[in-house]
């Protein structure tokens, strides 16, 4: 592989399998199946196709929500894709999203069984459902919306961007991460302004849109994300880091971020949860380890 400056693209592009980023071995330019793989089947009413990115926790974390508000009908099944190994690839995973990618539901409870894909149509499906985290007033509804769909545009410009070229990219390009870098940092800002007037996101009250931009942009501040807390100097975002704690302090939120997760300490790691005794188990994990 070539340094940045030195590529000049092909009249046509064609696909280089082993081009050493972190995630070659399942990128592809085409979609659909690559194998025939049924889904597993649970007894709740929700099953979720999922793993614990920050993705895949928007949508665990408002079905803890939902659970903990008493809607018996949130209760759910969490099977773990591995996308590492190729599982969102199987048949039965494209049949519930055509676009290969965690986190897909399926909602057994209706008369015929609806596929939901993209977190944000998922969570905006649950709550709609439930009549829950998402305010019925115009005006409200709207400024939910809007930063929920901000949400949905501008984490790939961190993810795919930042993330991508600081942390997983086999070469360190520095006008990659320099623009990422900048966009990144404008998007804290906007988040961090926003929350410097507002107690929530779309306002005085917890909505879908708080779960959409926690896992992304609180991770980001806490340091979770690509080990680039100091490198963005998250510390300058103090609203962004007053909010977060507040969501992080909600029992939900908590349970939400263990499920179909594969790191972190291993009692934070709720592989697959079937049941809310699940947790119990991590709980006991957790003192074990103390001793
Ligand atoms: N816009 C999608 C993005 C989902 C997404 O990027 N999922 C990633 C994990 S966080 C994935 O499944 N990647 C597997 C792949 O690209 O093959 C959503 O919000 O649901």
């Amino acid at each position: 592989m070539t340094g940045s400056s030195e590529y000049v693209p092909p009249k046509v592009w064609t696909w280089n399998k082993g081009n050493g980023g972190r995630f070659a071995n399942i990128n592809r330019p085409i979609a659909g199946p690559t194998h025939d793989k049924e889904l597993p089947v649970g007894k709740h009413p929700l099953q979720l196709y999922s793993l614990g990115t920050p993705n895949g926790q928007k949508v665990t974390i408002l079905l803890e929500e939902l659970l903990a508000l008493g809607h018996s009908g949130a209760e759910y099944d969490a099977w773990l894709i591995k996308i590492g190994e190729g599982d969102q690839f199987g048949s039965g995973f494209v049949g519930v999203n055509p676009n290969s990618k965690i986190p897909a539901l399926l909602d057994r409870s209706e008369p015929k069984p609806v596929r939901v894909f993209e977190s944000g149509a998922i969570l905006t499906y649950l709550a709609e459902k439930f009549g829950a985290f998402l305010p019925t007033d115009r005006a409200a509804r709207a400024e939910c919306f809007s930063w929920l769909f901000w949400q949905m545009g501008s984490a790939p410009f961190m993810g795919g961007g930042f993330g991508h070229f600081y942390a997983y990219a086999p070469v360190k390009i520095e006008y990659a991460i320099d623009r990422y870098a900048m966009e990144t940092k404008r998007q804290l800002d906007v988040l961090d302004r926003r929350l410097a007037e507002s107690e929530f996101v779309a306002g005085p009250d917890y909505t879908i849109a708080d779960m959409a931009i926690f896992p992304w942009y609180g991770g980001m501040a806490k340091g979770w994300q690509y080990n680039a807390a100091e490198f963005l100097s998250v510390h300058e975002y103090k609203n962004v880091l007053r909010w977060a704690d507040q969501l992080m302090a909600r029992p939900a939120v908590k349970r939400g971020r263990m499920v179909n997760r594969m790191s972190g300490e291993p009692h934070e790691q709720l592989r697959e949860r079937h049941d809310a005794g699940d947790f119990d188990t991590k709980t006991q994990d957790k003192l074990d380890a103390k001793g």
